[in-house]
């Protein structure tokens, strides 16, 4: 220290205590010492060399008090005693004042060399001794302190030996091992690191709590008509039989083989066995009043779905079919299991989006992250209708969660998009996630684009028609859509074709027919005063979607249909001749039937609910069938879980009152999966605000 009146050496004693051995100071270090009053050592080891325990350095000796004396003076004056005090006050207060702001972990330490025996007095029981009422006996004042010091610093060199030695023992073992046995060691180690950190990670965060959005006509729709009742009537048996027979046979896997009365699933959900069937179907048991079968798939969802499965799924699959399915089941129950599912379901999907451009992968590893596309797919691209067809179930994941994570995801492959050239003026359904390029230039409204148009419609009117920006991208495409793709037959049927490097296909796909109820539910709100045109445009597709089911001997509609050399809305190739218990006609024809009460809308919906029974009916279930153009069908023998979530269910609304499921207040997502409507304000990046209309 250089202070004008204190120059000091102080070294620390084997307790850590400060010992003075110098002082240039005018009085001698003992009796400066002894006046600090702070120590118990005898005056004549002042003048010892004072040992520093651990570097074994010594202090020089000190010379004796009255030499260093220079005005041999016996007493001090009354400035310099006061100036003493002084300096003693200041040394305790420091003292004391650092001991008590010291963390408490190096208190503790300080503690365990001992120090705690000479700054606080050591509490302690006598061996032997009982001190009834927590009595204590203090010490460490008196003569035995010196030798109890020795002993303790012996102790303590004993336990550093002990410690030495095991820790040489334990290196020695580990030398001996062999480098497998140790690099098995050290992967157990790792592991059980990573399951900790995971075990940590899955504690399940509590939601904070989010308004219920006001739901309304969830249980209604009871037809006047009594012959329409009747059909509606048989639309729940059909339910009930598909349901029943996966309850009996396929209980827990994705979804059931009919005829072999066996668990079914495809790749789009990897080797899990996740009950998608159950998942699926939930929303539309609820809206058909089979609240039995509705509990039951509640309870296998409570017990046995379980997202942390070592399978690579289908993002865009597992997000329309479970999320969606959990987040309606969840609007139309007020279960908050479904909910809770829902979020930790979308946590695992996340990782998909891990790409250098953000456009999310394909497929994902529901445990370990890694995501990839599908081998086929233009030059390892991601799929538009796949990375375009997230956006309402995450807008709802950011209300329900308060997390704005799932709603930049989805912004920010918005913006992303509009940012790119399109080639006249329309989407490729392949862009590059690495290089955020267009792979091959394919555009279509049916398989590979499809729900990517859906979605951006249904942004606005999810949003209450705030998310105009939506809009207006829709309203672009759509225009593009009209200008390249969609053609009248030379028999006058409207279709919707497939552009292939700036060629049009006169093919259309099943999937494409969706496209009729799209367009009618656009109508309202499209640019230029052109509701009548679009609307009429969603009557044109229904009827030619009709008669490709029309021109088919089981009143099915094939797989894909062509426009071509004659041949208008049918099938050529055998491998198109297929029907999958697909539900895009009827989704159209429940559109149209909402915007229009044309009654050959229920018409035609009745013809194809007849023709699935007929023809598509088992004792174990429902099942695709091989070929529509066949009076003697083979079957495909599987029974889709969309069968469940959209085929019976748009059935079902075909045939209820509109008062069941008001499209004023509900969007259904791609997979008829109902999400209620948020009014949603302010788009800029990353940010949403949602103002609801709670019950
Ligand atoms: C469903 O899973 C969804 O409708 C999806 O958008 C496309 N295809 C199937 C049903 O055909």
């Amino acid at each position: 220290r250089s202070m004008n009146t204190v120059h000091s050496v102080w070294a620390v004693n084997p307790y850590g205590l400060t010992d003075c051995v110098y002082s240039k100071y005018s009085y001698s270090q003992s009796q400066m010492c002894r006046f600090l009053g702070l120590f118990s050592f005898p005056q004549s080891n002042m003048t010892t060399p004072a040992l520093l325990p651990l570097s074994g350095r010594r202090i020089p000796t000190l010379s004796p008090g009255a030499a260093s004396f220079p005005h041999h003076r016996a007493t001090l004056r009354l400035s310099e005693k006061f100036i003493l005090l002084l300096i003693l006050s200041a040394f305790i207060t420091l003292c004391f004042g650092a001991f008590f702001f010291l963390p408490d972990n190096s208190k503790h330490k300080r503690f365990d060399l001992g120090l705690e025996d000479v700054l606080i007095p050591h509490i302690e029981a006598p061996k032997g001794a009982k001190h009834p009422g927590g009595q204590v006996v203090i010490h460490g004042q008196g003569g035995h302190d010196e030798h109890r010091h020795r002993e303790e610093e012996e102790s303590l060199r004993d336990k550093i030996r002990v410690d030495h030695e095991r820790a040489l023992q334990e290196a020695k073992e580990k030398l001996r091992k062999s480098r497998d046995e140790l690099r098995a060691e050290i992967q157990t180690e790792k592991s059980k690191v990573v399951e900790d950190l995971k075990k940590k990670k899955e504690v399940p965060k509590p939601l904070p709590p989010v308004p219920m959005p006001k739901v309304v006509g969830v249980n209604d729709g009871d037809p006047v008509e009594p012959d329409v009742k009747e059909k509606r009537d048989k639309i729940r048996e059909m339910m009930k039989h598909a349901w029943d027979s996966y309850r009996q046979y396929g209980w827990g896997h994705n979804e059931l083989k009919p005829l072999a009365k066996k668990g079914h699933s495809t790749n789009i959900f990897g080797n899990s066995q996740m009950g998608a069937t159950i998942v699926d179907a939930l929303d539309s048991l609820y809206m058909m009043g089979l609240h039995d079968e509705f509990k039951d798939g509640q309870e296998w969802i409570e017990q046995n779905l379980d997202f942390s499965v070592n399978a690579e799924v289908s993002v865009f699959e597992v997000n329309i079919r479970f999320t969606g399915g959990l987040l309606a089941a969840y609007y139309l129950s007020g279960q908050e299991v479904f909910k809770v599912k829902a979020v930790q379901l979308a946590e695992k999907l996340l990782p998909a989006f891990n790409t250098p451009t953000g456009i999310p992968w394909a497929m994902v590893n529901l445990k370990s992250g890694v995501g990839r596309n599908w081998g086929w797919a233009s030059a390892g691209s991601s799929i538009l209708a796949e990375f375009g067809t997230l956006h309402m179930e995450f807008v709802h994941l950011t209300y329900l969660t308060g997390n704005p994570a799932y709603y930049q995801k989805v912004m920010h492959i918005r913006k992303l998009l509009a940012k790119m050239d399109r080639p006249n003026g329309l989407y490729p359904n392949y862009l590059n996630p690495r290089t955020g390029r267009w792979g091959q230039h394919h555009t279509s409204v049916g398989g590979l684009g499809d729900s990517f148009y859906e979605y951006l419609l249904k942004a606005w009117l999810m949003s209450d028609k705030t998310d105009t920006e939506a809009r207006k991208t829709y309203d672009d495409a759509i225009e593009a859509i009209e200008r390249h793709l969609i053609r009248k037959s030379n028999g006058g049927l409207t279709f919707i074709g497939e552009w292939k490097n700036g060629h049009l296909e006169r093919k259309m796909g099943h999937l494409t027919c969706f496209a009729g109820g799209m367009f009618a539910l656009g109508a309202d709100g499209s640019p230029d005063d052109k509701a009548g045109h679009y609307l009429q445009l969603g009557a044109e597709i229904a009827h030619t979607c009709h008669e490709s089911y029309d021109r088919t001997v089981l009143k099915l509609g094939p797989e894909a249909f062509k426009f071509d050399s004659g041949l208008e809305a049918v099938a050529v190739r055998q491998n198109e001749k297929y029907y999958i218990l697909r539900p895009e006609v009827i989704e159209t024809y429940w559109y149209m039937w909402r915007f229009t009460h044309d009654p050959k809308y229920r018409q035609w919906g009745w013809e194809a609910a007849q023709a699935i029974d007929k023809y598509c009916r088992v004792s174990g279930g429902f099942s695709g069938v091989k070929d529509v153009y066949s009076s003697n069908p083979t079957y495909d023998d599987v029974q889709q879980s969309f069968f469940l979530a959209e085929t019976l269910k748009y059935l079902y609304l075909l045939f209820s009152s509109d008062d069941l499921m008001p499209l004023e207040s509900w969007v259904f997502n791609t997979e008829a999966h109902p999400l209620p409507v948020l009014h949603l304000t302010d788009f800029s990046e990353g940010i949403c605000i949602f103002q609801t209309e709670s019950d």
